[in-house]
């Protein structure tokens, strides 16, 4: 069938709008029409050609929303006309990570997503008969996609808002299961938050709902400031203000350090700062951006000897078909709060604009409709 894209032909060139071809789905894979996406810095970061794992020509796209429309052999868990959103982390219940209990990272189809491909090894995606490629087993920049089943969380309620649960797909849940999965933040801790964008958000909003007695917020904009405190944020630090290291910043303001930070941009010397300002002994800092490939995060190794703890996060450390229903729920219940992200909402074809405003800092989360 055809599909109009937005496809990613060369790194660092902006996305071209195309008509695609999409291949039905074969065995345990779903063609899913897709709703609403939005834009992360993951999808930025892939796009600029620092990503390691980055192929070329690709459909983008990793946080949106859908309907099923069709299936293939085998597909048991979801049927045409479904609600559904694309998980970047798939969960299939039965490999060794999956059953780890240790982990979200499932391993079943991990060899060839990272390569673009589905597992049998094939794309789906063609133009003008030329393959292009699939990223992040999911794909959302295009109006149909073709995802593996165990890459698919139903949406039971037909009532849940898809143009805002999309966020579910990335960044929200990220930053919420980061607090709460990772680093398990209990009642009354002190916290610094490094980035304030989705992800830094998101955070923000995990250690409200954990009741952290005090969520520090550090950003060199300041503008992304106010968004900050509403979302639960006590303190507000701009670091090109101050003349000396902002971990040391970060230890003077808090009696020796937070119980825990989340660095939410990428930069591992703001990842050697969220590690270094936290509290000999007991303090821990969760890896949440991604870094350029080749980068390499370094520190005195006394700060572990020390007792400070350096954690990774991807995805928050949550299984998506089994938790993010609740996640879900808890959205319907009143209790996150999805609609302050959304910063801009534009048609999908303005997608190049929606990448400009996350590069300018303007936007928190464009939603794109198709
Ligand atoms: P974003 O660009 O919207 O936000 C980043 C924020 O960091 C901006 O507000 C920017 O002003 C601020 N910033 C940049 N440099 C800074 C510095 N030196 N000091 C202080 N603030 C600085 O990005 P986002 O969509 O929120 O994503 C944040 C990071 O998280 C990215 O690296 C992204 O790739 C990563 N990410 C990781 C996961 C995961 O599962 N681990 C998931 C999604 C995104
Ligand atoms: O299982 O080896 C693996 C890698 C799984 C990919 C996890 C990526 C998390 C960080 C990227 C953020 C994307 C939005
Ligand atoms: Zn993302």
């Amino acid at each position: 069938m055809k599909s109009r894209a937005a496809v990613a032909f060369k790194p660092g060139e902006p996305l071209k709008i195309v008509e695609i071809d999409v291949e039905e789905p074969k065995a345990n894979e779903v063609l899913v029409k897709i709703l609403y996406t939005s834009v992360c810095h993951t999808d930025a970061y892939t796009l600029s050609g620092d990503d390691a794992e980055g192929v070329f020509p690709a459909v983008l796209g990793h946080e949106g929303a859908g309907v099923v429309v069709s299936v293939g052999e085998g597909v048991t868990s979801v049927k045409p006309g479904d609600h559904v959103i694309p998980l970047y982390t798939p969960e299939c219940g039965k490999c060794k990570f999956c059953l780890s209990g240790k982990t979200n990272l499932c391993g079943a189809i991990r060899e060839t997503q990272g390569k673009g491909l589905m597992p049998d090894g094939t794309t789906r995606f063609s133009y003008n008969g030329e393959p292009i490629y699939h990223y992040m087993g999911t794909s959302t920049f295009s109006e149909y996609t073709v995802v593996s089943e165990i890459s698919l969380v139903k949406v039971e309620d037909h009532n849940v808002p898809l143009d805002k649960v999309c966020l579910f797909g990335c960044g929200v849940t990220t930053g919420i299961g980061a607090v709460h999965k990772t680093a398990k933040v209990e009642e009354g801790a002190v916290t610094a938050v490094f980035g304030l964008g989705a992800i830094g958000l998101a955070v923000i909003q995990g250690l409200k709902q954990a009741k952290a007695s005090r969520i520090i917020a550090i950003d060199l904009n300041e503008d992304k400031f106010e968004l900050a405190k509403k979302m639960g944020a006590t303190d507000f630090i701009n670091p090109s203000t101050f003349d000396k290291p902002i971990q040391e910043v970060i230890v003077d303001m808090t009696d020796g350090g937070v119980d825990y930070s989340f660095e939410c941009i990428g930069n591992v010397e703001v990842m050697k700062a969220a590690l270094e300002c936290c509290h000999k002994g007991w303090g821990e800092s969760v890896i949440i951006g991604v870094a350029g490939a080749g980068k390499e995060i370094h520190t005195r190794p006394f700060q572990l000897v020390t007792g400070r703890v350096w954690r990774g996060s991807a995805f928050g450390g949550v299984k998506g078909r089994t938790e993010l229903p609740g996640m879900i729920d808890d959205y319907m219940d009143g209790e996150i709060d999805l609609d302050s992200f959304i910063t801009h909402q534009l048609n999908f074809t303005d997608i190049n604009e929606a990448f400009d405003l996350l590069h300018k800092g303007e936007s928190i989360r464009s939603i794109l409709t198709y």
